[in-house]
This record gives C-alpha cells, structure tokens and sequence, in this order.
C-alpha cells in the first residue's frame, strides 16, 4: 500500500494522528502541497461514502473536517506562498445559503491569494444578498461559489438572479466549484465556469486576468 493511500485512508477514519504525521512526512519527502491536497480530498470522499452508507454518522463527518482543517493549517504556507507583488486581481468566494462546508472553499481561497488575488471571503451560508452587496462594494473580475449540497442548487440560481438584478452581472464572471457542482448545474443556472478542484478554479481567475498560474 503506498503511503499517499494511506493517507486518504486515514482521513476517512478519523485518525488525526497519523494523518498529520503522513501530511508532515511527505511534506519532509518534498511532496507537492497541491498533490497531498489531491489525496486528502480522496481521504474527505471516503469519508462521505463511509457516511452515506451508514458506516460512520455526524460525529465523524465534523471529526474529519476538524482534520482536515488542521491539516490545511500545515499545508497552508505551502499553498500559498507568501505573496509581495501587487494584486493581480479581485475575487469574491463564498459557499452558497444553507450550505456550511467550507474547507475546499477555503482551499480555493489559499491558492487565489498564493498567485496574487486579492480575496473577499464571504465565509459559508452566504445568502445572495450578501454576494451582492460584496460584488457592488469589490467590484471583483470572478465571484466564486461553493456547494457541497444537493439540496442547495436554489441558493446557485438565486445568487446568479439577484446579481442580474442588480445589474451586475454582466460585469461579473461566475465559477462554481464543490462535491454538488457540475457543467450541468454551471449550465441549468447560467454561471459561466465550473471547476472540478480548486486548481481548475485558480487557473479560470488567472485567466481572467491574463495572468499565468
Ligand atoms: C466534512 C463534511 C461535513 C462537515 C463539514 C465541515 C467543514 N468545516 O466544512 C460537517 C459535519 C459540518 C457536515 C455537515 C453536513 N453534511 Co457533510 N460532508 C463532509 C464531507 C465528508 C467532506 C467535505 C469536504 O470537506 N471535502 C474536502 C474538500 C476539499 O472537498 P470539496 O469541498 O469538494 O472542495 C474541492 C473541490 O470541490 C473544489 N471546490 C470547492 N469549492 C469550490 C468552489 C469553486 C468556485 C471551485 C472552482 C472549486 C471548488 O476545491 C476543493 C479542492 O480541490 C462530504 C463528503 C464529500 N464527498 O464531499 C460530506 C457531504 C458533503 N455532507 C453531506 C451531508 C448530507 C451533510 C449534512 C446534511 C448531514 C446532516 N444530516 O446534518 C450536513 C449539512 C450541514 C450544512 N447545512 O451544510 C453529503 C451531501 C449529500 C448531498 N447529495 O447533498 C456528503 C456528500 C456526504 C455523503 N456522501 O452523504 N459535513
């Protein structure tokens, strides 16, 4: 077994012990931040599985992310270098109404900052109100939104409808990330990107801008 699997599999049991211990080892080994990111996420979807079949409950689900969450802290420096240049652009994230994950937009969040975003972190259950009020205040190139809920596409279709009422939108582009995201609900809500990882999504920003991730 190669230790990145076990890694993913000690995330999906909740052993915060020896995840860290791997997380810092390969750190030590010289293991792209990004890649041991990758094989946590694997560790997050396991765990949603193990959830989804009735295997582990909400203990574990809020155990595994408080891991996870100690594991961003080690990785965070990494992610995200320290950034000295100017901003290279605005960005405004957010995970959408009555939605509270929020380690992959955070994970988003570190890298827009590490190529030089300047970030507005909305923080989680955000509703469309409030993204608004921040696109008018910001004036970003990209507003991105975070769901992990089915139950939450309204929240998607929602935002995207005040932003056009406001008139805003056209001056806005939308990206939409997270486990319940896909080029389906990106089309059905007219949002103008979907990003499977938050690479996919750091790359859209730099883009955007015409900068190179
Ligand atoms: C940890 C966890 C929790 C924790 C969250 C802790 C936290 N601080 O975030 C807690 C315990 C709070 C929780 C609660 C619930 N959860 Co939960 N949770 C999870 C779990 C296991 C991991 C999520 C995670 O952090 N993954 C790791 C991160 C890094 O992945 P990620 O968010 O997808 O992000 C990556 C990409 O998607 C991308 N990305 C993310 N956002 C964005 C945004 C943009 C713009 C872009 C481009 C990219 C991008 O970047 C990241 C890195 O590449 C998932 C399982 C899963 N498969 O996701 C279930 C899961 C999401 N939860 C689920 C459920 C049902 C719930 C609850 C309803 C349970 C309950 N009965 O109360 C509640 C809902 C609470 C609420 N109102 O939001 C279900 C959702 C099912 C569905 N179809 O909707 C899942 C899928 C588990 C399952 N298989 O059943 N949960």
């Amino acid at each position: 077994m190669s230790s990145s699997t076990s890694l993913a599999e000690a995330l999906a049991n909740c052993q915060a012990e020896a995840a860290l211990e791997m997380v810092r080892s390969q750190l030590g080994a010289g293991t792209p931040a990004s890649q041991i990111v990758a094989e946590c996420n694997r560790g997050m979807s396991l765990l949603g599985e193990r959830f989804a079949k009735g295997e582990c409950f909400i203990p574990e689900l809020m155990f595994g992310g408080m891991i996870m969450k100690q594991v961003l802290a080690e990785l965070g420096p990494h992610l995200a270098q320290e950034q000295t240049g100017p901003s290279i652009g605005k960005a405004v994230i957010g995970t959408v109404q009555h939605d509270v994950h929020d380690i992959g937009k955070d994970i988003l969040i570190m890298m827009l900052r590490g190529v030089g975003f300047e970030v507005v972190d909305l923080g989680v259950d955000v509703p469309p109100e409030k993204f608004v009020e921040a696109v008018r205040q910001h004036q970003p190139q990209v507003v991105g939104m975070s769901i992990l809920l089915t139950t939450c596409f309204k929240s998607v279709s929602s935002t995207v409808e005040a932003l056009r009422a406001a008139g805003l939108r056209d001056q806005v582009k939308i990206m939409l990330g997270g486990a319940a995201a896909s080029e389906l609900l990106k089309e059905n809500t007219g949002c103008d990107f979907y990003g499977k990882t938050a690479v996919d999504g750091m790359k859209y920003a730099c883009q955007l801008v015409g900068a190179t991730a």
